[in-house]
């Protein structure tokens, strides 16, 4: 019997990420080829044009999954009835501005989705914030929308976690799919930590480690790291303009093993709600290696190796002091 549709909300779907996410979406890349869904895209008025060219795209791609497309600039109507929340829109930082100014902007951006969300979207529905400051905007988010349960809320790592498979799969020269359980821990930032400690590859006779196959330390603890930290960048000046097609299958990715689960002996990185794991204080989102299973993620413990300063207090630092000032 054919599956009930999913409603999936990808906000900003006007923008670059949006207009790679939303074909993967239609064509089950997210949820599962046999899995039909609706997609509810938002933007604001001044994208609303460009917004509708994209349903009409979408429309004439005749995805077979996809089940119905609503465009809107109402916040209300795009939340109404959604199960997965992908959250892409948000104010871009521009030259000059600070970091501050940019996270007011987006206070107010996330108050109001997030009280949408909390009113209108469907019970347990998973939210996972990509627009940057990615793990701000989840807590700024889950600030404004207490009734949506903690664990439901995420942010993307997903991205840096596939920079660095695709980082050790070009050094070994080998298939990005054998290579596993690396670990971004932290922030979506250049101070994220991208950790090879635990990562294997698989070979002919089972699974080797990475450290031992790159036998490299100088490397792995040097232009590793730094390659994965300034992708973006680097995406930027190649490109002239940030990653997208990347991004929107980080998203798909991340969201993908959220509902359906990690394969057996495979952890991935996901910014969640801390719970006190690994000393990160409780109440961050922080990147840590999870497991999924039945829709729920747990942090895989024990993957510590060597690091001492792992926490980056960034996001709770940037967030008491936008809401003091908001708030009063
Ligand atoms: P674009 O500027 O192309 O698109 C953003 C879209 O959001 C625009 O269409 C804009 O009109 C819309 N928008 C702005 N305010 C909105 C609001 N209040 N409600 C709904 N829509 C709104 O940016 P794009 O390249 O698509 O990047 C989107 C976000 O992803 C940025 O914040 C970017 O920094 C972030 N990224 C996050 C990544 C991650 O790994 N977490 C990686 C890629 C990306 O840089």
């Amino acid at each position: 019997m054919a599956k009930d549709p999913v409603r999936v909300l990808v906000t900003g779907a006007a923008g670059q990420i949006g207009y790679a996410l939303v074909p993967m979406i239609a064509r089950g890349v997210m949820l599962g080829p046999d899995q039909p869904v609706i997609l509810h895209m938002l933007d604001i008025p001044p994208a609303a044009e460009s917004l509708n060219g994209v349903k009409m795209e979408l429309v004439d791609a005749a995805f077979p999954l996809l089940k119905g497309v609503v465009a809107t600039t109402d916040v209300v109507e795009a939340c109404t009835g959604v199960n997965v929340a992908v959250m892409v829109g948000g104010f871009p930082r521009k030259e000059g501005m600070e970091r501050k100014d940019v996270m007011s902007k987006n206070v107010s951006i996330y108050k109001s989705q997030a009280s949408a969300l909390e009113k209108h979207a469907a019970a347990n529905c998973k939210v996972l914030v990509v627009a940057n400051p990615a793990n701000t905007n989840a807590l700024i988010l889950k600030e404004f929308a207490p009734s949506i349960p903690e664990k439901n809320i995420t942010c993307m790592t997903r991205l840096d976690h596939n920079r660095a498979l695709g980082q050790i799969s070009e050094r070994l020269n080998i298939q990005v799919s054998d290579v596993k359980n690396v670990i971004i821990w932290g922030n979506h930032s250049s101070t994220q930590y991208p950790d090879v400690s635990h990562a294997t590859v698989k070979t002919q006779g089972g699974e080797k480690p990475v450290k031992e196959l790159v036998c490299d330390d100088e490397w792995l603890k040097g232009e590793f790291i730094t390659t994965v930290q300034q992708r973006g960048a680097a995406i930027i000046k190649a490109r002239k303009f940030s990653s997208a097609l990347s991004a929107a299958s980080g998203a798909c990715d991340h969201i993908r093993d959220w509902v359906l689960g990690t394969p057996e002996g495979t952890f991935v990185s996901m910014g969640v709600y801390s719970d006190g794991s690994y000393n990160v204080p409780a109440g961050l989102i922080y990147s840590f290696p999870v497991t999924c299973r039945n829709g729920e993620w747990t942090i895989v413990q024990g993957k510590l190796v060597g690091l001492d300063n792992l926490i980056d207090l960034e996001p709770a630092q940037e967030i008491s002091l936008i809401l003091k000032e908001k708030l009063g």
